[in-house]
């Protein structure tokens, strides 16, 4: 068994990231597979660098990693493994606690995201997806992987949206109509990656970000792993130079890894989904201080 992310038990720098898999796959729309996706990516973290050729440092510096047991999934409703999510978090604080959730759908999203946003009400939500997620109801409920940002929405929270590029006509009216509380960028006239982080961050103000990363949002020939993969997508490259400038920048709470449906015939879209989460931690943690210890 692969328990631990990137085989760190427990060990490392000063910052706790607790990994929490919650494998669960109840209302996808397309392919399947995404229950598969927290154990691939554990498994895959095992072959992969701490070391960051490129930053020149190494994650397990900055972080210490705590994987927790995987979350089993109540798979009654939508609703209930909100509610199992929601009370499990309850064991934690968002004032210090930084979880980093391993999808599984993207419903998994909005527990963690409305318990860091129960403390920090100018929480801004950085999403990467290729879906904007803004119906209101789908197939039956208000908790599916197609609402998860219409109720980040109802929370009052601003959002930012990396790699939309598939709507339906009322919710590209939302984002029309929401432009001062809703940035959205799509593929297709994306900005440096530098410009990008500047606008972000005076879209998002001083206060704290959590990122929902739904790997959707990267092209699919940089992760073909996904349930309901659209071409156009984000590029490695650009993505991972946009979180190298967003940092020195606001403090990150949290943050979810979400929709990898591993294939059978190949480890690509795994390997490439831990780096993409090991560049933000990365590029984040390095540029704060670490927590003083703790007075005897
Ligand atoms: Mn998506």
């Amino acid at each position: 068994m692969y328990l631990d992310f990137l085989d760190l038990d427990d060990c490392g720098g000063p910052n706790p990231v607790h990994v929490w898999p919650v494998p669960y796959q109840g209302t996808v729309s397309f392919d399947t597979g995404t229950r598969n996706g927290p154990e691939a990516l554990l498994k895959a973290s095992y072959q992969i660098e701490t070391y960051d050729a490129e930053l020149d440092a190494d994650i397990s510096d900055y972080c210490c990693f705590k994987t927790l047991p995987f979350q089993r999934p109540n798979v009654s409703s939508p609703e209930n493994l909100q509610k199992e999510m929601h009370a499990f978090l309850e064991g934690y604080d968002p004032s210090k606690d930084f979880i980093l959730t391993l999808g599984g759908e993207h419903s998994i999203a909005f527990p963690p995201i409305s318990f860091y946003a129960g403390y920090y009400p100018d929480l801004t939500v950085i999403q990467v997806d290729a879906h904007a997620d803004l119906r209101n109801s789908f197939q039956g409920s208000s908790y599916s992987h197609a609402c998860v940002m219409s109720r980040v929405k109802d929370l009052g929270l601003r959002t930012v949206s990396l790699g939309i590029r598939s709507m339906d006509r009322e919710q590209a009216q939302i984002i029309k109509d929401g432009h001062d509380h809703i940035m959205v960028m799509h593929p297709w006239n994306l900005p440096s990656p530098a410009r990008a982080a500047e606008m972000v961050k005076d879209f998002s103000g001083p206060g704290p970000v959590y990122i929902t990363f739904d790997v959707d949002g990267m092209d699919p020939c940089v992760i073909p792993g996904t349930g309901t993969p659209e071409p156009g997508g984000l590029q490695y490259h650009w993505i991972n130079d946009f979180w190298r400038h967003f940092w020195p920048g606001p403090r990150l709470v949290g943050m979810d890894f979400c929709e990898l449906a591993p294939r059978p015939d190949s480890v690509l879209s795994e390997s490439t989904g831990v780096k993409c989460i090991l560049k933000i931690l990365l590029s984040y943690f390095r540029t704060i201080q670490p927590p003083k210890p703790a007075e005897t």
